[in-house]
């Protein structure tokens, strides 16, 4: 049988990772062999990625996952999240550290930009949600506060595409990282030109598109001789990291199924074969992501972990050392009926003094929390019912119910939230692979080698070799009765 031996490079807000995966029989394993921790650096104000170190990790992550399996491995692909860029000179050195997405220059752009060319009209055009770190609103900043950047680059490549470019690719833009920049024609497939016109932006920049599965080129000789390894074939996966998790959904068949993506951010979503494109898709929120194979992820973001991780990072400065485990099995033994925040509230965007400002919403809403561990419990249930109210608007836009949810990535680990996820939505809730997105990559890159045929295929491997979890709704609680507070008290409703 071929040497399967496959890299997943994913990176994520908080870490990167990186899995080899070999497939025998039709059953696959995954094993995490480096990581790594990342994180934003402030300078002045400006919320950036510490870009030298990563790249530094995956080079000696890909030289360490090399040497553990004999130098056998055949191929690498690179994920991370979306919307950052680095801007290029002709010869592709970085004339700016990639910003981060939560950079404060974007505030007031998603407003600015609709009156050069209003929502919906670019809605009927890329069918993505408006959010404020959406690429095309960072370079709308960009031009107005560092044109002099934006006029000397050659070259835009996003974070995954910039560094496979660096381990040796060619310059190339991949398809679902483009798809969520609010600049991409998902109807037309291709960059939309009167967008760009609108927006005063450079079509110019951007490199050929390519898609999940196609070769980008080798690990260069200059690296392999640097890390004393062996070179490998370089893929591009679903460079955006949530459409490489959705790809290892365990889904069975070819229906249409709802996922939540749980990691930094929660991805509420649902894959479609057909985008939904209407005002009140719109309005509610929702985008057409790209997906793999040219599956849509119909997706709304909830604000996600990052909440209790940016509390984990304040507490820690404080001297209170906490575990995410600790920390949810705690929240499961107390109660606080009735404390509810809307975890998307505009102020829990930006790194932050996170249980200040939750602790604040609260008080806003009738309810003191008395410590760190109640504080918790309200950020989970708020969690919950947000995913409910999300899941309850695609059940609407769809105009279909499904049975249970997926709940994919690191934060379906937690199985104290994926147990009121269960419980206020009144779905199962099938919690697992917890590292989709690692393996999502993998799967992509054996469809490009074609030792997979497709993604239905890739996933009834994922479902055969991954641990799934399954929580059933318990009613124990007035769930109707919390959910209605919980939309009273966000005036959701
Ligand atoms: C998840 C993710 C989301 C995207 C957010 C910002 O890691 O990629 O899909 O909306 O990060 O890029």
């Amino acid at each position: 049988m071929e040497n399967s031996l496959a890299l997943a490079v994913d990176l994520g807000g908080s870490g990167g990772k990186l899995f080899v995966g070999s497939l025998e029989n039709g059953k696959a394993s995954f094993t995490p062999i480096y990581q790594f921790k990342n994180r934003i650096v402030i300078v002045k104000g400006r919320a950036y990625w510490d870009f030298l170190h990563i790249f530094d990790e995956i080079k000696t992550g890909y030289a360490v996952a090399q040497r553990e399996f004999g130098g056998q491995i055949q191929s690498m692909a690179i994920d991370a999240w979306c919307n950052d860029y680095a801007l290029l000179t002709k010869n592709g050195t970085m004339l700016e550290t990639p910003r981060n997405y939560r950079d404060s220059r974007t505030e007031g752009w998603i407003e600015r930009a609709d009156e050069l060319m209003p929502k919906f009209e670019v809605y009927q055009r890329t069918g993505q949600q408006f959010a404020r770190f959406e690429t095309c609103y960072h370079l709308l900043a960009q031009k107005e506060q560092d044109g002099d950047i934006l006029s000397l680059a050659q070259d835009l490549l996003f974070v995954p595409d910039y560094l496979s470019y660096l381990m040796g690719a060619q310059k190339y833009t991949e398809y679902t990282i483009a798809s969520v920049t609010n600049l991409y024609n998902i109807l037309e497939n291709k960059w939309d030109d009167d967008i760009f016109r609108a927006y005063g932006l450079r079509q110019d920049l951007f490199s050929p598109i390519v898609y999940p599965g196609d070769k980008v080129g080798r690990v260069s000789q200059e690296i392999c001789e640097e890390m004393h390894t062996a070179a490998a074939d370089i893929y591009a996966a679903g460079a955006h990291d949530t459409a490489s998790a959705v790809a290892a959904t365990p889904a069975q068949g070819d229906d249409d199924f709802l996922f939540i993506s749980s990691g930094t951010w929660s991805l509420v979503g649902a894959e479609l074969k057909e985008p939904i494109m209407t005002k009140a898709s719109m309005e509610a929120g929702f985008g057409n992501e790209g997906g793999v194979q040219n599956r849509v992820r119909y997706i709304r973001n909830v604000m996600g972990l990052w909440i209790l991780q940016e509390c984990v990072r304040v507490w820690k400065q404080q001297g209170k050392e906490y575990t995410f485990a600790g920390l949810a099995d705690m929240a499961s033994k107390v109660q606080c009926d009735g404390a509810f925040i809307d975890p998307d509230d505009e102020r829990l965007f930006e790194p932050t003094d996170m249980p200040d400002v939750v602790a604040q919403m609260c008080k806003e809403s009738g309810y003191v929390p008395k410590n760190d561990v109640e504080l918790v419990r309200i950020i989970t249930q708020s969690l919950a019912c947000k995913y409910r109210y999300v899941v309850e608007k695609i059940e609407t836009l769809t105009n279909r119910s499904y049975d249970g949810i997926h709940v994919i990535g690191g934060g379906s680990q937690n199985g104290f939230l994926n147990q009121l996820t269960a419980d206020f939505t009144g779905k199962k809730i099938l919690a697992g692979p917890a590292d989709a997105t690692g393996i999502g990559n993998i799967l992509t890159q054996w469809i490009g080698r074609g030792l997979l045929k497709d993604l239905n295929e890739a996933r009834a491997v994922c479902a055969r070799s991954c641990d799934i979890r399954e929580y059933i709704p318990s009613c124990h609680q007035d769930v109707d009765g919390q959910y209605e507070l919980f939309l009273q008290t966000t005036k959701l409703k």
